[in-house]
């Protein structure tokens, strides 16, 4: 099948996968529930969940545990991410995913809570999907909850905002802050599908590794994006790292060499799922595809 069928069907599933399993907008309390819908379902690129459908179909490719749930989850860790790193407190955006803000749009304390709420319902939904595989359940919520924790994600933030107009930042320091605030999330996904699809140990082991490698170029590419990119392409507002005193891999580094070290990370992560078992054609594609991206 060619690569952009597939991709969209994948992304389809992952929209009727949000649009069964998220709280009805009409529940109350109506506010909250509209709110985390209205993010969630803004349509951003679905690149975690993607992973984890295509890491899951790698090992199984019938699908005897539904992989979508846990797809589900990851992106309502991510948009509860992305409302929260919106918020005033952090980088006061007023666009994402080519719409006004969660916070603009409803107003500060709800866009708090649907990020709360979303960050608690991934949770809610693997271990409620998952429940009559009880181990697997409780290894998707190990995973993913310290992908998302404060040695990762969360702890990535922390660091981003230390870090912020702070002339000392170092590549070494631009490497953790970004292998947590990306890498840990696009790593789980690929490392949850693989666990849904029974992926033994050592192909798990391949999976964090490439998924690491991944993160890395995906960020750096980011990077490159907010200094070239423009806001209708984007859908939210390019340049604000540079505005804001931010170091990146572009401000460190030059474009230039920022480029070349993504590509070395991505061929990195291409190597390291070339070795996988099952048919990779269609994720070294993906890898490739988000090379050259423009949002
Ligand atoms: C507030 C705990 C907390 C964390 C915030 C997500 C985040 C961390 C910050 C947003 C800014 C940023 C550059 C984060 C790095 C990860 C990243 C590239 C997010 C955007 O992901 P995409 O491009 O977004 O996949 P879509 O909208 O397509 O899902």
């Amino acid at each position: 099948m060619e690569f952009t069928t597939k991709l969209s069907g994948l992304v389809a599933r992952v929209e009727r996968g949000i649009d069964r399993e998220l709280p009805p907008a009409n529940d109350a309390p109506a506010r909250l529930h509209e709110a985390m819908r209205y993010s969630l379902q803004a349509g951003g690129k679905r690149l975690r969940p993607v992973l984890v459908l295509t890491a899951a179909e790698l090992f199984d490719p019938s699908g005897h545990i539904d992989p979508v749930p846990a797809a589900v989850a990851v992106e309502c860790i991510h948009t509860y991410s992305l409302i929260h790193d919106d918020l005033p407190c952090m980088d006061n955006d007023n666009l994402r995913r080519g719409r006004p803000t969660c916070h603009r749009a409803f107003d500060e304390a709800t866009a708090l809570l649907a990020g709360d709420a979303l960050l608690t319902f991934a949770f809610f939904l693997l271990s409620d999907a998952y429940a009559s595989h009880a181990s697997l359940a409780a290894d998707l919520c190990r995973e993913l909850a310290e992908a998302a924790g404060s040695r990762n994600l969360v702890g990535g933030q922390m660091l981003d905002l230390l870090g912020e107009k702070s002339p000392a930042v170092t590549d070494e320091m631009l490497h953790r802050i970004h292998a947590g605030k990306t890498g840990a999330m696009i790593r789980a996904s690929l490392v949850l599908g693989g666990l849904i699809g029974g992926a033994p140990p050592a192909a798990i082991a391949v999976l964090r590794e490439g998924g690491s490698d991944l993160g890395l170029a995906f960020q750096i590419v980011d990077d490159i994006l907010d200094a070239t990119g423009d806001t209708a392409t984007l859908g939210k507002t390019p340049g604000k790292d540079a505005k804001a005193g931010k170091a990146t891999f572009v401000t460190l580094h030059g474009p230039e060499h920022a480029r070349r070290v993504a590509e070395a990370k991505s061929s990195a992560a291409s190597r390291a799922f070339l070795s996988l078992p099952g048919d990779t054609a269609f994720l070294l594609e993906l890898v490739q595809n988000l090379m050259t991206r423009t949002r």
